[in-house]
């Protein structure tokens, strides 16, 4: 009977497995194909017998449908077998696409060093215009009016009457500071400063400096000194020795420079330290009262200390940089060597 016939090949086509992309485009053309065992038994559809020509159609159907489905199925299977055939051989000793990664600039590394030993005792982050007024850059920290700095000679001026120039060190940022925030006030201000200097290895128009400010009751010369002490120490390693002497500056009195012992020597004496066993890092001092009043805090109440540095100098000593220059070229061989986790 041809119903019969036609379930045993629904059954067939079920069971029916391949390997090959060729055994299954065999199966679907003796099945499904134009001169297939589907076309003819369709076209035996009249020599069917009239009552059974219903259920002869729909089990026709049902070939068609179950062989469709188990091509597609079959297909299917054999693509993932060959990807993850694929995948088993890929060779995983063959170097990568290098992805090149950037690198922070060396004034970047110390900068945020500097900032982050600060902020670990309290000190909070402030930042201001590179383009200031007289007074903020000059007149409230204390410079007279004939001061040499306030020369054409040394300050990149912008305007003339009123006075706007571009800033000379970060200390104007501290003045903003004091002017709108009540003691106790600890702060550090990284920042880029400008001088009208001729570059050359040892000079240049910008560099980079981070202040410090602290002002409270009863602020002392021996808070300045333990709090630059656990500083150098931190910076540069806890043998680090430290040395005061006296200096001038406007906006401090009494006022100093700071020496660390040479990393380079230990204190022995070398050519970096030109064998006096020290290196000048900074300058520092207690906040004249002028600035204070200057600034609207009272000076009968409260003092301070205030210090700072140039990063370009730090940055000479870590990593033995010796022009200037270098910082501001942006030479890719110079940069990369900074590929550093600071
Ligand atoms: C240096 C010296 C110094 C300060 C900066 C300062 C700031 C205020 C008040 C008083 Cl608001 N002082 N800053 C104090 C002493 C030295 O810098 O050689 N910098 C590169």
């Amino acid at each position: 009977m041809k119903i019969d016939k036609v379930k045993s090949l629904i059954e067939e086509v079920k069971a029916f497995a391949a390997g090959t992309e060729k055994e299954i485009e065999d199966f679907r053309i003796r099945i499904l194909g134009n001169k297939g065992e589907l076309k003819q038994l369709f076209a035996q559809f009249k020599e069917v017998a009239p009552e059974e020509k219903k259920e002869y159609g729909q089990v026709l159907n049902e070939l068609k449908h179950v062989a469709e489905a188990r091509v597609d199925e079959l297909k299917q299977a054999l693509k993932q077998q060959q990807s993850s055939a694929e995948a088993d051989s890929l060779d995983l000793s063959r170097p990568v696409n290098q992805q090149k990664v950037g690198s922070r600039h060396p004034i970047s590394l110390i900068r945020n060093r500097i900032v982050e030993i600060f902020q670990n005792i309290g000190y909070e982050v402030s930042v201001g215009p590179e383009i200031e007024d007289d007074w903020h850059n000059f007149t409230a920290l204390n410079f007279p009016p004939e001061h040499p700095a306030r020369d054409m000679q040394d300050t990149f001026f912008i305007d003339k009457d009123p006075d706007i120039a571009l800033r000379t060190h970060t200390s104007s940022v501290q003045v903003r500071m004091m002017e709108s925030q009540s003691p106790p006030i600890r702060t550090i201000s990284p920042g880029r400063v400008y001088r009208n200097e001729a570059i050359s290895a040892r000079a240049h128009c910008f560099f980079h400096q981070v202040e410090g400010l602290y002002i409270d009751k009863n602020v002392s010369f021996a808070d300045l000194r333990q709090t630059l002490f656990y500083f150098a120490r931190t910076l540069f390693g806890e043998d680090t020795e430290i040395r005061l002497r006296p200096s001038y500056f406007p906006f401090t009195e009494p006022s100093a420079e700071m020496d660390v012992s040479c990393t380079i020597c230990s204190g022995k004496g070398c050519n970096v330290c030109k064998y006096t066993g020290f290196l000048e890092i900074m300058g520092c001092g207690m906040v004249d009262p002028n600035v204070l009043e200057n600034c609207g805090i009272d000076s009968k109440v409260y003092s301070g200390f205030a210090f700072g540095m140039g990063i370009e100098r730090i940055a000479q000593l870590k990593y033995n940089v010796n022009d200037l220059r270098l910082y501001s070229e942006n030479d890719a061989q110079f940069l990369e060597q900074f590929r550093s986790s600071l």
